[in-house]
C-alpha cells in the first residue's frame, strides 16, 4: 500500500540508508529530524570513499590524470546543481559551505557595495537566524535598517503588510522560501515581483525548499538563491549560492586567495571569471562531488514521487497529532513542506524530546534557530517532526504512541 502511494517502494528505499538499519534504545530508529539534516544513502557515502580511494587530487591546478578526473567530477556537480535549480549557466552557480555561507557571501559583497545609510532591508518574521544576523550586521555597519514582514496567527506572511513596507528605500528583500520551524511555503513569486517593482534585489533562503519543491530560479526571477547539500541527502559542509550573472559580475570577491585570481602582482590582482571569483582556496572537493550523487539520487526517485509521499505523511501525521489532547500544531496551513511543529500544553519541548529519544524517535526541539518567530508566536519552542522520502506511516504511528506515553509521564 505504502509502496503504491509513494510511487516507489519505501521499504526498498530504506535499505539504501545504512543508518536507518540502526537500533536505538532497543528499537528501530525513527528519524524525524530531516529538516536539520537528512540521512545519506549508500551511493552518497560511496561517492566520498571513491574520490578519496581512487582520484583524490586538487582541482583546476594539475595536468595529471587524477587532477583532471577530480576537476571533471567537481564541475559535473556544478552542472547538476545548475540543472537542479534551473539556472541559465554554471557561471551563476557558486559552491559554498552551505546556505549560511551563501547568505553571508551576499551580505559581505553585494551588501557592502550597495547598502547605504538610510536604506532598508526587508526580511520576514519566519526567518532562520542565518537570514537575520548577516543583514543585522550589515545594517549596523552601514546605518541601514531592517524591516520585518509580520505574520498571521498561523504563521503566514501578511502580503498586504509586505507591500506597505516597500518603498524607494528598500534595497533588498531576503526571504525564506519554506520555513524550517513551521514548514510553511511562502508566496515567493508575489514577493519577488513586488520587490522588483520597488527596485529591490531579492534573495531566497532555499535551505528547506530545495529538497521538496521544483526550483527554477529563472522562472522565480530571484536575484540570489542559497541552499545546502546536507538537507538533500548529500554531505554536510557544501552548498550553492546562485546569483544572476550581471549581479555576480559587478560584485567584489568574498575571500581572497588561490583560485579566485587570474593574475597577481604585489601592486594589483586581476580576479578570475565567474564562478571562480567567489571560490578562493582549495574547496570541499569530495563533498561537492558527492552532492551531485545526492541530486542524481533525488532525480532518479523523482521529486514528484517524493513530494506525494511526504505530503501523505504530513497529512496523516497532522491529523493524528491534532487529535491528541493538549497538542497544538503550529503553522497548520495547506501550503507546506513536510514539517509538523507542535506544542503540548504544560510540557517543555525539550522534556518531550528526551522521552521520545528514549523510545528511539529522533525529533528536534527548541526554537529551531528562529528565536524571533518563537517570540512572535509567544512560545519558547516547539517539537518538530520533519519527514523525508524514506519515512513511513508506521513510524508516524510510533511517534503518536511515543508521544502519548511521554505526555502521560510528564503530566
Ligand atoms: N536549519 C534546522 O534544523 P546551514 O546550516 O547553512 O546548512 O543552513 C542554515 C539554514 C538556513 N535557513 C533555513 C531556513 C534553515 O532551515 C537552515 C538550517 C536547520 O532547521 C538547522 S538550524
Amino acid at each position: 500500500m505504502e509502496a503504491i502511494r509513494a510511487g516507489y517502494d519505501v521499504y526498498e528505499l530504506r535499505k539504501q540508508f545504512p543508518v536507518l538499519q540502526r537500533e536505538l534504545k532497543g528499537k528501530p530508529l525513527v528519524y524525524f529530524d530531516n529538516a536539520a539534516t537528512s540521512q545519506k544513502p549508500k551511493v552518497v557515502i560511496d561517492a566520498l570513499v571513491d574520490y578519496y580511494s581512487n582520484y583524490n587530487a586538487n582541482i583546476h591546478r594539475g595536468i595529471h590524470t587524477l587532477a583532471e578526473e577530480a576537476t571533471a567530477a567537481y564541475e559535473a556537480s556544478r552542472e547538476a546543481c545548475r540543472a537542479f535549480i534551473g539556472a541559465a549557466s554554471t557561471d551563476e552557480v557558486i559552491f559554498t559551505r552551505g546556505t549560511t555561507e551563501g547568505i553571508n557571501l551576499v551580505s559581505h559583497t553585494w551588501g557592502r557595495q550597495h547598502i547605504k545609510a538610510g536604506d532598508e532591508i526587508v526580511i520576514s518574521t519566519l526567518e532562520h537566524h542565518s537570514n537575520i544576523v548577516p543583514w543585522q550586521m550589515l545594517a549596523e555597519e552601514k546605518g541601514a535598517s531592517l524591516k520585518v514582514i509580520p505574520i498571521n496567527d498561523k504563521g503566514e506572511i501578511l502580503l498586504d503588510e509586505f507591500y506597505k513596507l516597500l518603498s524607494s528605500r528598500t534595497k533588498l528583500v531576503s526571504i525564506v522560501h519554506a520555513s524550517n520551524s513551521l514548514g510553511i511555503i511562502n508566496p515567493v513569486k508575489q514577493i519577488i515581483d513586488a520587490a522588483h517593482q520597488a527596485g529591490a534585489v531579492v534573495m531566497l533562503d532555499g535551505a528547506q525548499s530545495t529538497v521538496h519543491l521544483d526550483i527554477n530560479v529563472v522562472e522565480l526571477d530571484c536575484d540570489f538563491f542559497a541552499f545546502s547539500s546536507h538537507k538533500l541527502y548529500g554531505p554536510t559542509g557544501v552548498g550553492v549560492l546562485y546569483g544572476k550573472r550581471e549581479l555576480l559580475e559587478a560584485m567584489p570577491p568574498f575571500h581572497g586567495g588561490g583560485e579566485m585570481i587570474k593574475e597577481v602582482t604585489f601592486e594589483k590582482t586581476v580576479y578570475n571569471d565567474l564562478p571562480y571569483k567567489f571560490e578562493a582556496g582549495t574547496p570541499n572537493i569530495a563533498d561537492t562531488i558527492a552532492m551531485k550523487t545526492a541530486i542524481d539520487f533525488i532525480n532518479e526517485l523523482g521529486k514528484d514521487n517524493i513530494r506525494r509521499h511526504e505530503h501523505a505523511l504530513l497529512q496523516y501525521g497532522t491529523e493524528l497529532l491534532k487529535n491528541i489532547p493538549g497538542v497544538r500544531v503550529m503553522g497548520d496551513v495547506e501550503n507546506k513542506v513536510s514539517v509538523i511543529s507542535f506544542v503540548v500544553e504544560g510540557i517543555h519541548p525539550q522534556d518531550l524530546g528526551v522521552l521520545l529519544d528514549n523510545q528511539g524517535i529522533a525529533v528536534r526541539t527548541g526554537s529551531h534557530c528562529t528565536m524571533p518567530l518563537m517570540q512572535c508566536l509567544n512560545i519558547t519552542g516547539t517539537t518538530r517532526a520533519s519527514f523525508a522520502a524514506y519515512n513511513t506511516f508506521e513510524e508516524i504511528d510510533r511517534l503518536v504512541k511515543g508521544l502519548d506515553k511521554a505526555i502521560k509521564m510528564l503530566s
